[in-house]
């Protein structure tokens, strides 16, 4: 889908006037309010709310890879994401790590702070897959002397790709103290996150995150951390096709995709947080 920067277009209008009804009765099972949606991304669509600083994310069942050239649905992908982007920004937040994360209304549903998103993905390596070894060559499960940080630009036009640092601050697309901040928060999640997925026997291989502004200009982490950002592996399983519990199942058609997905829900659910918040 074209880039375009939420909150600053004319939003579009809900459901078209033929599906009126429906959609007033599907809005009044949510809120009280009315609603607009604001934009239709791949994974998810973004609602205004009653509260401009607030917005509803739905997490939708249709999957695509390979920058949307590859498309398809995952049966119940949308509430298990949903799920368990609300369980792990939980934790973060039990971390102090600051998220645009408020409550979930329905399974499928998340209100979040409404956030400027920069036009950055975040991307935090553990092991060496996907892009890092087409790209250098180094073989897939080497496991990285120390987690790597990389920048993407976050543009499906160009097909998101690899930034270098002067190339990040040619673009305007942050301050070097942008970058550094990105950087410290990023490995601080990672440590979060690998700790909590080890103790679900989980290995988290890497996963993408992308990051806003809100009106205080404070930085917050947002939209989602689920199987569809994440690589996960399941540490009880050696063969490299069986252990994927992550979208690249469905990136390289590897089957069981549902089950692998309602498997990582399953164990984050059944994982005692070791924090005094939680
Ligand atoms: P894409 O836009 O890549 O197709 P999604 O379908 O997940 O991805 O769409 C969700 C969009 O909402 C993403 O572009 C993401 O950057 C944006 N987003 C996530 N969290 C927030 C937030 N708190 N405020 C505003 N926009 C957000
Ligand atoms: N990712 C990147 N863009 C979209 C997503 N979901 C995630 C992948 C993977 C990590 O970022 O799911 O976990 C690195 O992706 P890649 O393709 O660069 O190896
Ligand atoms: N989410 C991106 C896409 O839909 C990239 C990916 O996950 O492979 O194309």
């Amino acid at each position: 889908m074209a880039t375009r920067s939420i909150g600053s277009d004319a939003p579009e209008k809900l459901f078209p006037d033929i599906t009126l009804e429906v959609a007033i009765n599907r809005q009044l099972t949510i809120s009280m309010s009315p609603q607009t949606k604001l934009y239709e991304g791949k994974a998810k669509i973004l609602y205004t709310t009653e509260d401009p600083e607030i917005l509803l994310a739905e997490f939708k069942d249709d999957a695509t890879a390979f920058n949307a050239q590859k498309r398809g649905a995952i049966a119940g992908k949308g509430e298990i994401n949903c799920r368990i982007s609300a369980y792990l920004f939980d934790l973060l937040a039990a971390h102090d790590v600051k998220t645009h994360f408020i409550d979930c209304p329905a399974p499928d549903r998340m209100r979040v702070k409404n956030v400027k998103i920069l036009p950055i993905e975040v991307v935090v390596r553990n092991i060496a897959a996907g892009s890092l070894c087409q790209q250098t060559g180094l073989p897939v499960g080497t496991v990285l002397p120390q987690p790597l940080v990389e920048f993407f630009y976050k543009n499906d036009a160009l097909g998101d790709p690899l930034l270098t640092l002067d190339r990040l601050l040619l673009l305007n697309l942050a301050t070097p103290d942008r970058v550094e901040q990105l950087q410290v928060m990023a490995k601080r999640i990672n440590q979060i996150l690998s700790d909590f997925f080890d103790r679900c026997g989980i290995t988290l291989v890497d996963f993408k995150l992308e990051f806003g502004l809100d009106r205080q200009q404070q930085l917050l982490l947002a939209d989602e951390i689920s199987p569809d950002t994440c690589r996960l592996w399941d540490r009880a399983e050696v063969d490299p096709d069986k252990r994927v519990m992550d979208k690249d199942r469905f990136r390289r058609d590897l089957g069981n995709i549902e089950d692998a997905y309602q498997q990582v829900l399953k164990r984050v659910l059944e994982t005692k947080i070791p924090t005094k918040n939680v």
